[in-house]
């Protein structure tokens, strides 16, 4: 039997009209043609022709390990083709057989990749694929993850599963974050202690860096890649068509470098690797030694990574230590540097310079903006986009990864079961609106905005199978911005989640989480108080609604369509809330509590900032108390130093007790405000003031504050008064502190 029929044989076409014309493939392809029919695989022959052998080895293993389908490597008589084309993307046409056209070997990989996902297995051990036509190609050329290993060390198999799973979603940049405060993970044969010492911590906080009184695990924790396995990450990335860009932090988040060479700070004293979260002041010293030292490791470093970005950190360096450091001084003083923030772009213009000289590219978190950016330096905007505004429009590259849409270390539900992540609220639908290319860019300077990238820090993210939790499915909805050059709505893309995806992600046997699926509480104002209803990602889906008020339980079938009517009561009372998606098997759990002012309306003359803006002004009085550790949709977040909003009653009341809670969370700036007034109107005409206090002259109880007040009102406005700059010596020192707000709750007499 000549090869020729035996392919015929195996593989044979229905040529059924039912073809369901969705593609599920995410990220969706530029353009989509489905045909009438569908290809029938039980052994596929590949002709190894015009290709790289690695790509038919990657497709080979992943049909035969995925689906079990058997593979051989073949000429032309073969099924599968490659074809060099030379437009830019890759065009897939199957039909009787399959032929991929590209212009570029990752072109063909990305092909490959989107064949994999239009596979359905069939019970007979087959598989089949749609007869379609794809023209495709990315929209980004940056499409990252980064993984902090510092925080939480990832090991050599766990990493390459990370570049695994980000390959099978044509993700092409691995940021490594290698070194941070709580660990060095990266060998330098030059200076042994770097990983001796450096790498290892003697106890880590646990629970969350907020808790009082904070609580340590006193175990020796640590790791680190020898040379050897650096090397192995950046060729098996190479293989998925993935660059790997290396991070190695300066001069802050150096306290593990600190550890093994203390000579190397301003102090020169000796303290551990650290174990705890956060900002420290001990930073490297900005001497020349220290220059040398780091210009040694970079050395090394760029030794193992082809790839021509080097990412040297730059964020959160405080200034304390150089500003009291004679070492300091003088190189301020012979350079003509008038503070430490040009100080900082001094010694970053050193790595610029040397790094440059060694043909490599240099890019830094925005922080590198301030004291004026280094002359060749690319940017990563974190900080929101502006940073990444600022430098394109000097025509400076950009990678575009703003805390608002891009950190996947906040949550990603607002459920009590989801597990203990840093604070802030970043769900599916919000990381679906990411623009990487702000609207107040100039058309021209577009162009340097080079893509964006999610990052995974990974401070409370402490093993593989949280990894995937934090990752998936958020990677797909910030993959779908970066490749697709029109990404759709929001709802085709959840569906394309729901109908496929998902079963895709299990077949890899990837842990994504499944917060999407829970019950989502949607809380709304009516007359007299809120209701509350539920909702999921699908029009259809159905839950059971349990609720307890006091003795009496109540039971009811629920669709997006109901709800429930809490209303304002004198008494408060707790209503525990259970609803459950039971065809998915998740629920979601709340704790109510009535109060005189459940719903009211409230008018901001100060806004919440869009980050920490979930529900609006509702959120502050929707029976929901926020809770502690920090959840991020619980709480309205404020950047400004004074907050003011008017509260409505919407009748004349007679004031007992004011009670409201405000966050104290130091190391992510939020900051306890110091001062309130309240004043009382009938009118919103003349105020009177009600109450104005010193709120460190008050206790508090987990940060709420219950505050007798007196007075006969219809509106009061409350105004909050934080510092206006955090002051030296604390975290986030010279920025204006953050004030976050949760429940404000009225007694009336
Ligand atoms: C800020 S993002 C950091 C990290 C933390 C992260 C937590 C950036 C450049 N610095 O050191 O891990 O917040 O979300």
């Amino acid at each position: 039997m000549t090869r020729k029929l035996y392919t015929i044989v195996f593989a044979f076409v229905f040529a059924t009209n039912v073809v369901n014309s969705q593609c599920d493939v995410i990220p969706t392809p530029n353009r989509y043609v489905a045909g009438a029919g569908l290809l029938n695989i039980a052994y596929l022959s590949i002709d190894t022709n015009n290709v790289d052998s690695k790509i038919v080895e990657y497709l080979i293993s992943n049909l035969e390990t995925q689906w079990g389908v058997g593979c051989s490597k073949e000429g032309e008589n073969a099924m599968f083709h490659f074809v060099n084309k030379s437009n830019p993307g890759y065009q897939l046409k199957i039909h009787s057989e399959i032929v991929l056209e590209f212009n570029e070997d990752a072109m063909a990989f990305a092909g490959v990749n989107t064949i994999l996902q239009l596979v359905d297995k069939q019970s007979s051990g087959r598989i089949v694929v749609p007869f379609c036509t794809i023209e495709d190609s990315p929209r980004f050329e940056w499409r990252g993850l980064h993984l902090d290993v510092s925080r939480h060390f990832f090991t050599v198999e766990e990493v390459k599963r990370f570049i695994d799973l980000m390959a099978l979603y044509k993700f092409n940049k691995f940021h490594w974050h290698l070194t941070d405060d709580q660990g060095w993970r990266i060998e330098i044969k030059k200076f042994p202690l770097l990983t001796e010492v450096g790498a290892f911590r003697d106890s880590t906080v646990i629970g969350h860096y907020g808790d009082k009184p904070r609580k340590y695990e006193h175990i020796k924790y640590g790791g680190y890649y020898t040379q050897e396995q650096i090397r192995e990450v950046v060729s098996y990335a190479a293989d998925r068509y993935i660059a790997v860009i290396p991070e190695i932090e300066m001069p802050g988040h150096s306290r593990a470098a600190l550890a093994a060479y203390p000579h190397l700070s301003c102090t020169g004293d000796t303290l551990p690797v650290e174990g705890l979260w956060g900002i420290f002041d001990d930073i490297y010293c900005s001497k020349l030694e220290t220059i040398s030292f780091l210009q040694d490791v970079l050395l090394e470093v760029i030794e193992l990574f082809p790839y021509e970005y080097v990412h040297i950190g730059g964020d959160e360096a405080p200034k304390t230590r150089w500003n009291n450091c004679s070492n300091c001084q003088k190189v301020m003083y012979d350079n003509g540097i008038h503070d430490a923030h040009e100080l900082q772009s001094y010694f970053i213009q050193q790595m610029d310079a040397f790094l440059t000289s060694k043909g490599k590219k240099i890019i830094g978190w925005d922080e590198i903006l301030e004291g004026g950016l280094s002359p060749n330096a690319a940017v990563m905007s974190w900080r929101g986009q502006e940073g990444g505004i600022e430098a394109a429009s000097h025509q400076h590259e950009v990678v575009m990864s703003p805390t608002t849409y891009c950190y996947f270390d906040y949550y990603q539900g607002t459920g009590r079961k989801e597990p203990l992540a840093i604070g802030g609220y970043l769900p599916l639908e919000k990381v679906f609106q990411f623009n990487p290319v702000p609207v107040e860019l100039s058309e021209e300077n577009q162009k340097y905005v080079l893509g964006g990238q999610a990052n995974l820090w990974t401070e409370y993210i402490p093993s593989m199978q949280h990894l995937e939790y934090m990752t998936y499915p958020r990677a797909l909805a910030l993959i779908q911005t970066l490749w697709c050059k029109d990404k759709g709505s929001y709802e085709d893309f959840l569906q394309h989640i729901v109908n496929s995806q998902e079963e895709y992600l299990e077949r890899y046997r990837v842990n994504y989480s499944r917060s999407i699926h829970a019950p989502q509480v949607n809380i709304s104002r009516i007359k007299g108080g809120i209701s509350v209803g539920v909702s999921g990602p699908m029009e259809n889906d159905e839950f059971k609604a349990l609720s307890q008020i006091g003795e009496i339980s109540d039971e009811q079938l629920f669709t997006r369509k109901d709800s429930l009517s809490v209303l304002r009561t004198k008494n408060p009372q707790k209503i525990e809330f259970k609803f459950i998606n039971f065809k998915k098997g998740t629920e979601t759990d709340a704790t109510l509590e009535t109060s005189q002012n459940l719903g009211i309306p409230i008018e901001f003359i100060t806004p919440p900032h869009p980050k920490y803006n979930h529900n609006g002004s509702l959120n502050l009085v929707d029976g929901i108390t926020g809770s502690l550790p920090w959840k991020g949709s619980e709480w309205l977040g404020f950047n400004v130093s004074q907050v003011q909003m008017i509260l409505d009653l919407e009748t004349k009341q007679k004031l007992k007790m004011f009670d409201i809670g405000f966050l104290d969370l130091n190391g992510s700036w939020i900051y306890q405000p110091n001062k309130i007034k309240i004043e009382g109107s009938k009118s919103k005409g003349v105020w009177k003031v009600l109450l104005e206090v010193d709120l460190s002259a008050l206790s508090s109880e987990n940060g709420r504050f219950l505050i007798p007040v007196n007075g006969k009102s219809r509106y009061l406005r409350i105004t909050i008064d934080n510092l206006d700059v955090i002051p030296e010596g604390k975290d986030g020192a010279g920025n204006t502190p953050w004030t976050f707000i949760d429940e404000i709750k009225l007694k009336y007499k």
